[in-house]
């Protein structure tokens, strides 16, 4: 697909449902006991694996337009598989199913595209086998596919050697389960969308600092789940306004949740024009409508540390915004970044250089020299969803065309992402 230099981005748009969020409310909703309904769930390509996994789980669950209804049969009312349960490119269907597979009393196998089937798996077969979990990686690699037999769990205190929602989910679904209190320890706090939701459909979490603890419980109850607009989905946009001159954009109903809102914070700090409007809460998650004015003088910025789990999937498209600031931008502690659907400092690193950015890769991160205009080149995105994203908009401020292959690949997370970009672009 191709992208050019666009003239000045205007109007409102509302992002689709946050990702996270949409895989929790299925996953809870099947162990819940009663009907969960769903309102802004999001139809990508990782979501749906997800409900796909569930029905042959045993589950059903009823998609229409605008409402998901998940008949949840309660935490031991899932029946074994017939078939391979299959996770697309999803990491978080990947993880979060194996610590409730580790639990029942059926064996199961997990599979899922070429890009899982090379992610790290071991993170959440050392915990789980701890509880008791028999987790076999079949080609050997601790990568999918997995073979769970499930069985009696134990509960555990896991202090995690990474800060990831998707290690510390996997073991509180085990945790459910298990015999006695389970806790989590993470180096930082990772978002909290789990331990929020498992809250609201009536487990007995607590939280403090950056543990938490689950005690186990047979009775969760179906709910009612708004799910909060994407801020990852947003933050395309949010970056577009900034770099098109001209630009100003309200992207309503975002979900601002203090785990994931970095971005937010980076721009600010970068000296970017964003408002906060309408505060509110749904289901225990924070959201905002955010307006957003295109911003000339941004100024580079160190992006690290605690921020990092805040933002590390947004760092793509930070990489982009860093090309239009002023200064130096360096971005550490992210070496999480080599390990999603694709390394992604190294493909962000060699498809900015293609657009003639100063930019180098180091160990965790990178570091990016703002102000050198960028021009069209060929992107390479390895099938992955936010490299693709964050070229597109790259390419709104370069000189020429960008060639983005495989563009189709923004399915997995935001398939109108292409109609809401057209749609800020009519004047
Ligand atoms: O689900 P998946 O494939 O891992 O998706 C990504 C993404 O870019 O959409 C990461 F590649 O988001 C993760 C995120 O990076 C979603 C997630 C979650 O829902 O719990 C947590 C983060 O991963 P991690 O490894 O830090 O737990």
């Amino acid at each position: 697909m191709d992208f050019e230099r666009a003239t000045a981005l205007k109007g409102e748009i509302i992002v689709p449902g946050d990702k996270s969020i949409s895989h929790r409310a299925v996953m809870f909703g099947a162990l819940s006991r009663g009907t969960t309904e769903i309102t802004n769930f999001l139809n990508g390509a990782d979501c749906l694996s997800t409900i796909d996994c569930f029905r042959r789980l045993g589950i059903d669950i009823e998609t229409k337009k605008d409402c998901i209804k998940i008949y949840g049969k309660g935490l031991h009312g899932l029946k074994k598989p017939e078939q391979i349960l299959e996770t697309g490119n999803s990491g978080t269907t990947t993880r979060l199913l194996s610590g409730i597979l580790s639990a029942q009393p059926f064996e199961s196998v997990l599979n899922g595209d070429a890009s899982i089937q090379t992610r790290p798996m071991k993170r959440i077969i050392l915990p789980l086998s701890d509880m008791g979990a028999n987790i076999i990686s079949l080609r050997n690699n601790d990568c999918a596919p997995l073979r769970i037999t499930g069985t009696h769990l134990k509960g555990i205190h896991y202090h995690s050697p990474v800060a990831s929602a998707q290690v510390k989910s996997a073991i509180l679904l085990a945790g459910l389960y298990a015999d006695g209190e389970t806790s989590v320890t993470e180096p930082i706090l990772s978002r909290n969308h789990s331990e929020i939701m498992l809250r609201y459909f009536g487990a007995d979490v607590i939280s403090e600092d950056t543990t938490v603890t689950i005690h186990p419980n047979p009775n969760l109850t179906g709910q009612k789940v708004n799910v909060p607009g994407d801020i990852s989905s947003a933050a395309y946009f949010i970056v577009a306004a900034l770099i098109v001159s001209g630009s100003e954009i309200l992207i309503q109903n975002v979900g601002i949740n203090s785990t994931r809102d970095g971005i937010l914070r980076v721009c600010k700090a970068m000296g970017a024009d964003i408002t906060l409007e309408n505060i509110s809460s749904k289901n225990g998650e924070s959201t905002a409508d955010l307006l957003i004015r295109s911003t000339a003088a941004l100024h580079g910025t160190t992006i690290a540390g605690d921020l990092i789990p805040t933002l590390i999937d947004e760092l793509p498209i930070l990489a982009v915004l860093a090309c239009f600031a002023e200064g130096t931008t360096v971005i550490k502690d992210a070496q999480e970044l080599k390990v999603k659907e694709s390394n992604r400092i190294d493909l962000v690193v060699k498809n900015l250089s293609a657009m003639g950015a100063k930019i180098t890769a180091t160990d965790d991160g990178m570091v990016i020299e703002g102000g050198h205009p960028l021009h069209g080149a060929v992107i390479e995105t390895r099938q992955d969803h936010r490299i693709a994203m964050s070229f597109a908009i790259a390419a709104l401020a370069a000189d020429g065309i960008t060639t983005i292959k495989n563009f189709e690949c923004v399915n997995v997370s935001y398939p109108s992402f292409y109609e809401d970009l057209a749609k800020l672009m009519q004047r």
